[in-house]
């Protein structure tokens, strides 16, 4: 299988995570990348192909166009404004407030925000950009014939809705390939989120659709970011009802039951036989990820590729989580490996 994958995503160095009430280094940091190409190329997965530069219109297709220019802007706007410091929101409009965009970059910061752990800073915006590239790029390969491809991105995307930034993610890498695929002349695609939080934006892009199918398994919302979506009961809008679905999962749920989730959403998705399968690849479902609660070991990330190419459709797979850095690499090349069968 074929790599995509840039250098650029080392652009995006915020040194400020909001966690615990400490600002601590982050856990998305650019080491992540080094160990995925390390055992990228131990393995021999394939080989690495750099991002072709799209223009903005397939982002534009899933993100609104004042979100993305407020992400182009944000770091200047922030430094005029004399901020010494990288830019966190500080005040967001919750319940009861107006949802108007204000002009001051403090205000349309909390606007734009959907939590606060995500500092931005300088060079975030080109490698989210890059980001989405080397998704687009990956997705062409499919497109073009290839059954399955790896977009290597960095910043993560499954968080990031139409209009709100957080979880570490800035544009929704896997919902502006879904949409691709569809504009390419896809009937149906469906998007697998195995990454261990729920991917809230790309549900939320796809919602109200039945063209996109979203299915996720995830850390229970009560338990676990982003703690105000992922509930089973979560089906869908309108003539999206019914292809939504959620597997929210306890606080220390083993690969025994995780895969008995994953054969449970892969029943739907063959019932749904979509033309293309992206998989939201994070493997933050690992027993020592040092944000997350269940306890995948590393070969149940081979045994669970293995499954996935069972379902014998073209494979997208989208790299998304996955902080345990030292063992990031082997987690995420497993599945891969897992998936071609060796
Ligand atoms: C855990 C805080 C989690 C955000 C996690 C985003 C994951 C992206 N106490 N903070 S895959
Ligand atoms: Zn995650």
């Amino acid at each position: 299988m074929q790599t995509v994958y840039s250098p650029k995503h080392a652009l995006r160095n915020a040194r400020t995570e909001l966690y615990g009430g400490e600002l601590v280094p982050p856990f998305e940091c650019p080491e992540r990348m080094e160990h995925v190409l390390k055992q990228l190329h131990a393995v021999q997965l394939g080989t690495v192909l750099p991002p072709d530069d799209f223009d903005l219109a397939p982002v534009l297709r899933v993100h609104d166009p004042d979100f993305i220019e407020f992400l182009e802007t944000c770091w200047e706007d922030w430094r005029k404004a004399g901020y010494r410091g990288e830019a966190i929101p500080t005040i967001i409009p919750a319940r009861g407030m107006q949802q108007r965009i204000p002009r001051h970059v403090e205000g349309r910061l909390g606007y734009y925000a959907l939590a606060m752990e995500t500092s931005i800073s300088d060079g975030t915006w080109e490698a989210a950009r890059t980001s989405a590239n080397v998704a687009l790029t990956a997705q062409k390969l499919i497109h073009d014939g290839q059954d399955s491809a790896f977009a290597l991105c960095r910043p993560p995307g499954h968080h990031a809705a139409s209009d709100m930034f957080g979880g570490y993610c800035f544009i929704n890498n896997a919902a502006i390939c879904a949409q691709a695929f569809i504009d390419q002349g896809a009937d149906r695609v469906t998007i697998l989120d195995v990454d261990f939080h729920h991917g809230n934006g790309t549900q939320t892009i796809f919602y109200g659709r039945s063209d996109v199918m979203y299915c996720s398994l995830h850390g229970d919302p009560k338990d676990a970011f982003p703690h105000f979506l992922g509930y089973a009961d979560e089906t869908g809008q309108g003539s999206g009802h019914g292809f939504n679905h959620n597997y929210p999962m306890a606080p220390g749920t083993a690969y025994s039951s995780w895969k008995g989730a994953l054969v449970d959403a892969m029943r739907k998705i063959a019932d749904y036989s979509p033309d293309a399968l992206i998989v939201s690849l994070g493997v933050d479902t690992f027993e020592r990820d040092p944000i997350s609660f269940f306890r995948l070991k590393s070969e149940d990330f081979k045994h669970y590729g293995g499954l996935l190419s069972g379902l014998q459709i073209p494979t997208l797979f989208v790299m998304e989580g996955g902080y345990a850095v030292e063992e990031i690499g082997i987690n995420t090349i497993n599945v891969l490996q897992g998936f071609e069968g060796s």
